[in-house]
Protein backbone atom coordinates (compact mmCIF):
# COMPACT_ATOMS: atom_id res chain seq x y z
CA UNK A 1 0.00 0.00 0.00
CA UNK A 2 1.29 3.78 -0.50
CA UNK A 3 0.35 6.58 1.48
CA UNK A 4 -2.66 4.46 3.22
CA UNK A 5 -0.94 3.65 6.30
CA UNK A 6 1.46 6.18 6.74
CA UNK A 7 -0.36 9.00 6.96
CA UNK A 8 2.73 11.00 8.07
CA UNK A 9 3.08 15.07 7.38
CA UNK A 10 7.11 14.87 8.15
CA UNK A 11 7.68 13.62 4.30
CA UNK A 12 9.46 15.94 1.81
CA UNK A 13 6.24 18.35 -0.09
CA UNK A 14 3.98 18.41 3.08
CA UNK A 15 3.68 21.55 5.34
CA UNK A 16 6.00 20.69 8.41
CA UNK A 17 6.52 24.55 9.60
CA UNK A 18 7.11 24.42 13.42
CA UNK A 19 5.31 27.43 15.37
CA UNK A 20 7.70 30.52 16.61
CA UNK A 21 6.73 33.52 18.47
CA UNK A 22 7.40 34.89 15.33
CA UNK A 23 5.27 32.79 13.28
CA UNK A 24 2.92 32.79 16.07
CA UNK A 25 2.66 36.91 15.64
CA UNK A 26 2.35 36.48 11.98
CA UNK A 27 -0.30 34.39 12.09
CA UNK A 28 -2.34 36.70 14.10
CA UNK A 29 -1.73 39.85 11.87
CA UNK A 30 -2.78 37.88 8.93
CA UNK A 31 -6.08 36.69 10.61
CA UNK A 32 -6.67 40.64 11.18
CA UNK A 33 -6.99 40.87 7.81
CA UNK A 34 -9.26 37.94 7.40
CA UNK A 35 -6.37 35.87 5.70
CA UNK A 36 -3.97 32.62 6.30
CA UNK A 37 -1.01 30.92 6.01
CA UNK A 38 -1.72 28.05 3.92
CA UNK A 39 0.54 25.95 5.15
CA UNK A 40 -1.01 25.60 9.01
CA UNK A 41 -3.78 23.82 7.32
CA UNK A 42 -2.66 22.47 3.87
CA UNK A 43 -2.29 19.01 5.03
CA UNK A 44 -5.76 18.96 6.58
CA UNK A 45 -7.44 20.57 3.02
CA UNK A 46 -5.42 18.22 0.87
CA UNK A 47 -5.55 14.91 2.85
CA UNK A 48 -3.35 11.36 1.05
CA UNK A 49 -7.24 10.28 0.28
CA UNK A 50 -11.00 11.07 1.25
CA UNK A 51 -11.10 11.56 5.33
CA UNK A 52 -14.88 11.72 5.49
CA UNK A 53 -16.52 12.99 8.93
CA UNK A 54 -19.71 10.18 8.30
CA UNK A 55 -19.21 7.12 10.09
CA UNK A 56 -20.79 3.94 9.18
CA UNK A 57 -24.03 3.79 10.87
CA UNK A 58 -26.89 1.31 11.08
CA UNK A 59 -30.80 2.41 12.20
CA UNK A 60 -32.59 -0.39 13.15
CA UNK A 61 -35.98 -0.31 12.05
CA UNK A 62 -37.79 -1.94 14.99
CA UNK A 63 -36.09 0.85 17.52
CA UNK A 64 -37.04 3.74 15.10
CA UNK A 65 -40.65 2.82 14.13
CA UNK A 66 -42.27 3.02 17.75
CA UNK A 67 -40.17 6.49 17.99
CA UNK A 68 -42.00 7.55 13.89
CA UNK A 69 -44.97 6.87 15.31
CA UNK A 70 -45.16 8.36 18.67
CA UNK A 71 -44.68 11.66 16.64
CA UNK A 72 -47.88 11.08 14.73
CA UNK A 73 -50.12 12.57 17.50
CA UNK A 74 -47.36 14.64 18.88
CA UNK A 75 -47.03 17.41 15.75
CA UNK A 76 -49.85 17.92 13.34
CA UNK A 77 -48.66 17.77 9.65
CA UNK A 78 -50.05 21.39 9.35
CA UNK A 79 -47.44 23.02 11.74
CA UNK A 80 -44.44 20.80 11.02
CA UNK A 81 -44.54 21.04 6.99
CA UNK A 82 -43.46 17.31 7.10
CA UNK A 83 -43.59 14.60 9.79
CA UNK A 84 -40.32 13.12 9.62
CA UNK A 85 -37.27 11.73 11.87
CA UNK A 86 -34.21 12.41 10.34
CA UNK A 87 -31.19 9.67 10.45
CA UNK A 88 -28.47 11.81 11.54
CA UNK A 89 -24.77 10.87 11.30
CA UNK A 90 -22.96 11.49 14.54
CA UNK A 91 -19.68 12.35 13.00
CA UNK A 92 -21.11 15.32 11.60
CA UNK A 93 -24.19 16.62 13.34
CA UNK A 94 -24.27 20.28 12.10
CA UNK A 95 -25.47 18.91 8.43
CA UNK A 96 -28.59 17.11 8.65
CA UNK A 97 -27.21 14.61 7.07
CA UNK A 98 -27.30 11.00 7.39
CA UNK A 99 -23.85 10.22 5.29
CA UNK A 100 -22.18 12.76 3.25
CA UNK A 101 -23.81 14.98 1.94
CA UNK A 102 -26.49 12.85 1.63
CA UNK A 103 -30.08 13.40 4.43
CA UNK A 104 -32.28 10.72 4.90
CA UNK A 105 -35.37 10.52 7.10
CA UNK A 106 -38.11 8.43 8.10
CA UNK A 107 -42.12 10.48 7.09
CA UNK A 108 -45.20 9.34 8.79
CA UNK A 109 -49.04 10.18 7.06
CA UNK A 110 -51.74 9.17 9.13
CA UNK A 111 -54.86 8.23 7.86
CA UNK A 112 -56.79 10.47 5.17
CA UNK A 113 -53.97 13.04 6.04
CA UNK A 114 -52.34 15.55 2.95
CA UNK A 115 -49.08 17.94 3.09
CA UNK A 116 -49.36 21.28 1.33
CA UNK A 117 -47.40 21.62 -1.82
CA UNK A 118 -43.80 23.02 -2.15
CA UNK A 119 -40.57 22.87 -4.28
CA UNK A 120 -37.25 23.21 -3.50
CA UNK A 121 -33.95 23.11 -5.50
CA UNK A 122 -33.30 20.01 -3.62
CA UNK A 123 -33.99 16.80 -5.33
CA UNK A 124 -35.99 13.83 -3.22
CA UNK A 125 -36.69 10.45 -3.84
CA UNK A 126 -38.80 8.05 -1.47
CA UNK A 127 -39.07 4.33 -0.41
CA UNK A 128 -41.89 3.36 0.98
CA UNK A 129 -41.37 1.28 4.31
CA UNK A 130 -44.86 0.76 5.47
CA UNK A 131 -48.41 0.83 4.31
CA UNK A 132 -50.59 1.06 1.46
CA UNK A 133 -52.75 4.13 0.01
CA UNK A 134 -49.78 6.58 -0.09
CA UNK A 135 -49.96 9.42 -3.35
CA UNK A 136 -47.91 12.27 -4.29
CA UNK A 137 -48.66 14.92 -6.86
CA UNK A 138 -45.33 15.87 -8.95
CA UNK A 139 -45.95 18.67 -11.03
CA UNK A 140 -49.92 18.31 -11.30
CA UNK A 141 -49.24 14.34 -12.02
CA UNK A 142 -50.49 12.37 -9.07
CA UNK A 143 -48.85 8.58 -8.56
CA UNK A 144 -49.70 6.26 -6.49
CA UNK A 145 -47.03 4.33 -4.42
CA UNK A 146 -47.45 1.20 -1.75
CA UNK A 147 -44.77 -0.71 -0.09
CA UNK A 148 -41.20 -0.98 -1.38
CA UNK A 149 -42.45 1.15 -4.44
CA UNK A 150 -39.14 4.03 -5.18
CA UNK A 151 -40.55 7.19 -6.48
CA UNK A 152 -38.82 10.62 -7.42
CA UNK A 153 -39.40 14.20 -6.62
CA UNK A 154 -37.04 15.78 -8.90
CA UNK A 155 -35.21 19.04 -8.24
CA UNK A 156 -37.78 22.11 -8.62
CA UNK A 157 -40.81 20.24 -9.35
CA UNK A 158 -44.01 21.38 -7.07
CA UNK A 159 -45.01 17.91 -5.09
CA UNK A 160 -46.83 17.39 -2.20
CA UNK A 161 -48.53 14.08 -0.81
CA UNK A 162 -50.57 12.47 1.44
CA UNK A 163 -52.12 9.12 2.72
CA UNK A 164 -55.49 7.78 1.35
CA UNK A 165 -55.88 4.70 3.71
CA UNK A 166 -58.68 4.72 6.28
CA UNK A 167 -57.24 3.19 8.64
CA UNK A 168 -53.44 2.77 9.24
CA UNK A 169 -50.45 5.50 8.66
CA UNK A 170 -47.78 5.35 5.66
CA UNK A 171 -43.85 5.41 6.48
CA UNK A 172 -42.10 6.24 3.99
CA UNK A 173 -37.95 6.82 3.59
CA UNK A 174 -36.98 10.27 2.03
CA UNK A 175 -33.76 11.00 0.67
CA UNK A 176 -32.89 13.73 -0.43
CA UNK A 177 -29.35 15.92 -1.01
CA UNK A 178 -30.23 18.95 1.00
CA UNK A 179 -26.56 19.17 2.69
CA UNK A 180 -25.26 19.11 -0.96
CA UNK A 181 -27.47 21.65 -2.00
CA UNK A 182 -26.76 23.70 0.70
CA UNK A 183 -22.96 23.57 0.64
CA UNK A 184 -23.18 24.49 -2.58
CA UNK A 185 -25.30 27.62 -1.41
CA UNK A 186 -27.95 26.84 -4.36
CA UNK A 187 -31.03 26.07 -3.06
CA UNK A 188 -34.30 27.72 -3.27
CA UNK A 189 -37.76 27.03 -1.23
CA UNK A 190 -41.19 28.27 -2.57
CA UNK A 191 -44.51 27.66 -1.18
CA UNK A 192 -46.95 26.34 -3.45
CA UNK A 193 -49.55 29.66 -4.26
CA UNK A 194 -52.95 27.60 -3.92
CA UNK A 195 -51.29 25.07 -0.93
CA UNK A 196 -52.65 22.38 -2.98
CA UNK A 197 -52.10 21.02 -6.30
CA UNK A 198 -54.74 20.16 -9.18
CA UNK A 199 -54.24 17.32 -10.40
CA UNK A 200 -54.24 15.93 -13.77
CA UNK A 201 -56.71 13.30 -14.96
CA UNK A 202 -54.63 10.55 -15.16
CA UNK A 203 -53.29 8.85 -11.87
CA UNK A 204 -49.74 7.42 -12.76
CA UNK A 205 -49.60 9.06 -16.03
CA UNK A 206 -45.97 8.60 -16.03
CA UNK A 207 -45.86 4.80 -15.15
CA UNK A 208 -48.33 4.68 -17.81
CA UNK A 209 -46.48 6.53 -20.64
CA UNK A 210 -42.56 5.53 -19.87
CA UNK A 211 -42.91 2.23 -17.56
CA UNK A 212 -43.04 -0.19 -20.28
CA UNK A 213 -39.56 -0.64 -21.82
CA UNK A 214 -41.16 1.23 -24.96
CA UNK A 215 -40.61 5.11 -25.21
CA UNK A 216 -43.66 6.99 -26.29
CA UNK A 217 -42.87 8.39 -29.84
CA UNK A 218 -41.24 11.41 -29.43
CA UNK A 219 -39.79 10.92 -26.05
CA UNK A 220 -36.37 12.43 -27.15
CA UNK A 221 -38.02 15.77 -26.68
CA UNK A 222 -37.77 15.42 -23.10
CA UNK A 223 -35.10 17.24 -21.91
CA UNK A 224 -35.13 18.06 -18.37
CA UNK A 225 -32.24 16.55 -16.25
CA UNK A 226 -34.55 14.27 -14.83
CA UNK A 227 -36.34 10.98 -15.51
CA UNK A 228 -40.05 11.85 -16.49
CA UNK A 229 -40.83 8.26 -15.10
CA UNK A 230 -41.31 9.51 -11.68
CA UNK A 231 -41.87 5.93 -9.97
CA UNK A 232 -40.98 2.05 -10.08
CA UNK A 233 -43.14 -0.19 -8.23
CA UNK A 234 -41.54 -2.69 -6.14
CA UNK A 235 -42.74 -6.10 -8.20
CA UNK A 236 -41.40 -4.88 -11.36
CA UNK A 237 -38.41 -3.82 -10.17
CA UNK A 238 -37.92 -7.02 -8.37
CA UNK A 239 -39.02 -9.18 -10.91
CA UNK A 240 -36.41 -7.60 -13.01
CA UNK A 241 -33.36 -8.48 -10.59
CA UNK A 242 -34.65 -11.61 -10.73
CA UNK A 243 -34.47 -11.85 -14.25
CA UNK A 244 -30.94 -10.53 -14.55
CA UNK A 245 -29.85 -13.00 -11.63
CA UNK A 246 -30.97 -15.72 -14.33
CA UNK A 247 -28.74 -14.35 -17.38
CA UNK A 248 -25.74 -13.52 -15.04
CA UNK A 249 -23.36 -14.14 -12.11
CA UNK A 250 -23.73 -10.20 -11.18
CA UNK A 251 -20.66 -8.33 -9.86
CA UNK A 252 -18.03 -9.72 -7.23
CA UNK A 253 -18.96 -6.84 -4.59
CA UNK A 254 -22.52 -5.72 -5.09
CA UNK A 255 -23.85 -9.23 -5.94
CA UNK A 256 -26.80 -9.18 -9.03
CA UNK A 257 -27.48 -5.13 -9.36
CA UNK A 258 -29.43 -2.72 -11.25
CA UNK A 259 -30.11 0.72 -11.54
CA UNK A 260 -33.02 3.04 -11.83
CA UNK A 261 -32.97 5.08 -15.05
CA UNK A 262 -34.39 7.53 -16.55
CA UNK A 263 -35.46 5.69 -19.59
CA UNK A 264 -35.13 8.26 -22.03
CA UNK A 265 -31.37 8.74 -21.48
CA UNK A 266 -30.38 5.16 -19.71
CA UNK A 267 -28.56 7.30 -16.62
CA UNK A 268 -29.59 8.17 -13.31
CA UNK A 269 -32.93 9.33 -11.88
CA UNK A 270 -31.76 12.47 -11.30
CA UNK A 271 -28.64 15.07 -11.85
CA UNK A 272 -27.66 14.47 -8.13
CA UNK A 273 -28.28 10.99 -7.13
CA UNK A 274 -28.31 7.66 -8.51
CA UNK A 275 -30.48 5.09 -7.10
CA UNK A 276 -29.76 0.67 -6.92
CA UNK A 277 -31.53 -2.43 -6.21
CA UNK A 278 -29.43 -5.53 -5.96
CA UNK A 279 -29.81 -9.28 -4.88
CA UNK A 280 -27.69 -11.08 -3.07
CA UNK A 281 -28.38 -14.96 -3.65
CA UNK A 282 -28.92 -17.63 -0.35
CA UNK A 283 -25.77 -17.19 1.56
CA UNK A 284 -23.79 -15.14 -1.15
CA UNK A 285 -20.95 -13.25 0.42
CA UNK A 286 -19.82 -10.70 -1.74
CA UNK A 287 -15.69 -9.10 -1.59
CA UNK A 288 -15.15 -5.71 -0.71
CA UNK A 289 -14.11 -2.33 -2.61
CA UNK A 290 -14.12 1.17 -2.03
CA UNK A 291 -14.78 3.99 -3.94
CA UNK A 292 -15.38 7.59 -3.48
CA UNK A 293 -19.28 8.98 -3.28
CA UNK A 294 -21.39 7.92 -0.66
CA UNK A 295 -24.67 5.47 0.00
CA UNK A 296 -27.17 5.08 1.94
CA UNK A 297 -28.97 1.66 2.29
CA UNK A 298 -32.39 0.34 3.06
CA UNK A 299 -32.87 -3.79 3.41
CA UNK A 300 -35.86 -4.36 1.06
CA UNK A 301 -36.06 -7.84 1.73
CA UNK A 302 -34.31 -10.74 3.56
CA UNK A 303 -31.96 -10.45 6.77
CA UNK A 304 -27.91 -10.11 5.66
CA UNK A 305 -25.04 -8.62 7.11
CA UNK A 306 -22.36 -5.87 5.93
CA UNK A 307 -19.08 -5.10 6.94
CA UNK A 308 -18.05 -1.41 6.94
CA UNK A 309 -14.76 0.02 7.28
CA UNK A 310 -13.91 -3.30 9.36
CA UNK A 311 -17.34 -3.15 11.29
CA UNK A 312 -19.93 -5.23 10.85
CA UNK A 313 -23.86 -4.43 10.74
CA UNK A 314 -26.23 -6.82 10.68
CA UNK A 315 -29.55 -5.71 9.32
CA UNK A 316 -32.83 -7.20 8.40
CA UNK A 317 -36.04 -5.93 6.16
CA UNK A 318 -36.25 -2.15 6.53
CA UNK A 319 -33.42 -1.25 8.09
CA UNK A 320 -31.24 1.65 6.81
CA UNK A 321 -27.06 1.76 6.96
CA UNK A 322 -24.48 3.71 5.60
CA UNK A 323 -21.36 3.94 3.72
CA UNK A 324 -19.32 6.75 4.09
CA UNK A 325 -16.58 7.71 0.68
CA UNK A 326 -14.23 5.78 0.03
CA UNK A 327 -15.11 3.21 3.25
CA UNK A 328 -14.30 -0.85 2.64
CA UNK A 329 -17.96 -2.37 2.03
CA UNK A 330 -18.87 -5.96 1.26
CA UNK A 331 -22.41 -7.57 2.28
CA UNK A 332 -23.83 -11.26 2.33
CA UNK A 333 -26.83 -12.75 2.82
CA UNK A 334 -27.28 -14.36 6.08
CA UNK A 335 -30.10 -16.80 4.84
CA UNK A 336 -29.29 -19.91 3.10
CA UNK A 337 -32.97 -20.31 1.69
CA UNK A 338 -34.35 -16.77 0.43
CA UNK A 339 -32.35 -14.33 -1.66
CA UNK A 340 -31.87 -10.49 0.59
CA UNK A 341 -32.10 -7.24 -1.38
CA UNK A 342 -30.76 -3.94 -0.60
CA UNK A 343 -32.06 -0.45 -1.61
CA UNK A 344 -29.64 2.20 -2.17
CA UNK A 345 -29.39 5.62 -2.96
CA UNK A 346 -26.53 7.35 -3.61
CA UNK A 347 -24.68 10.69 -4.86
CA UNK A 348 -22.56 8.85 -7.98
CA UNK A 349 -24.18 11.16 -10.46
CA UNK A 350 -22.34 14.63 -8.61
CA UNK A 351 -18.98 12.68 -8.49
CA UNK A 352 -19.38 11.35 -12.04
CA UNK A 353 -20.63 14.60 -13.27
CA UNK A 354 -17.48 16.25 -11.37
CA UNK A 355 -14.95 13.69 -12.81
CA UNK A 356 -14.56 12.95 -8.76
CA UNK A 357 -15.03 9.01 -9.38
CA UNK A 358 -12.23 6.46 -8.07
CA UNK A 359 -13.15 2.78 -7.14
CA UNK A 360 -10.89 -0.07 -6.02
CA UNK A 361 -10.78 -3.84 -5.27
CA UNK A 362 -10.16 -4.93 -1.50
CA UNK A 363 -6.50 -6.09 -2.44
CA UNK A 364 -6.23 -8.86 0.13
CA UNK A 365 -6.39 -12.13 -1.58
CA UNK A 366 -9.77 -13.44 -0.19
CA UNK A 367 -10.88 -9.74 -1.11
CA UNK A 368 -12.34 -9.60 2.71
CA UNK A 369 -11.51 -7.03 5.37
CA UNK A 370 -11.00 -8.05 9.19
CA UNK A 371 -13.53 -7.24 11.22
CA UNK A 372 -13.17 -5.11 14.46
CA UNK A 373 -17.02 -6.08 16.25
CA UNK A 374 -18.26 -9.66 16.76
C1 LIG B 1 -39.15 17.66 1.97
O1 LIG B 1 -39.59 18.54 1.08
C2 LIG B 1 -39.85 16.50 2.22
O2 LIG B 1 -41.46 16.95 0.55
C3 LIG B 1 -39.37 15.57 3.12
O3 LIG B 1 -41.82 15.34 1.91
C4 LIG B 1 -38.20 15.77 3.80
C5 LIG B 1 -36.30 17.15 4.27
C6 LIG B 1 -35.57 18.28 4.07
C7 LIG B 1 -36.02 19.24 3.17
C8 LIG B 1 -37.19 19.05 2.47
C9 LIG B 1 -41.14 16.26 1.50
C10 LIG B 1 -37.49 16.94 3.59
C11 LIG B 1 -37.93 17.89 2.66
Amino acid sequence: MTSENSYDDERIGRARVNDSPELLAYYEELAKHEAGALWTVANEIEPWYPQPKSVPVLWRYADLRPLVRKALPLVKADDAGRRVVMLVNPGRRELSAAVGLLYTGLQIMGPGEAMTAHRHQASALRFVHEGAGAWTVVDGQKLKVGPRDFAITPNNTWHEHGNEAEDHPVIWQDGLDIPLVNTLDANFYEVHPELYQRPGPVTNSSLLSYGGNLLPYGAEKWTRPYSPLLGWPWEPSYHALCQLARATEGSPYDGVIMEYTNPVTGGPVMPTMAAHLQLLRPGQATRAHRHTGSVVYTAAKGRGVSVIAGQRFEWQQGDIFVVPSWAWHEHANLDQGEDACLFSFNDFPVMHSLGLYREEPYPDHDGHQPTTNP
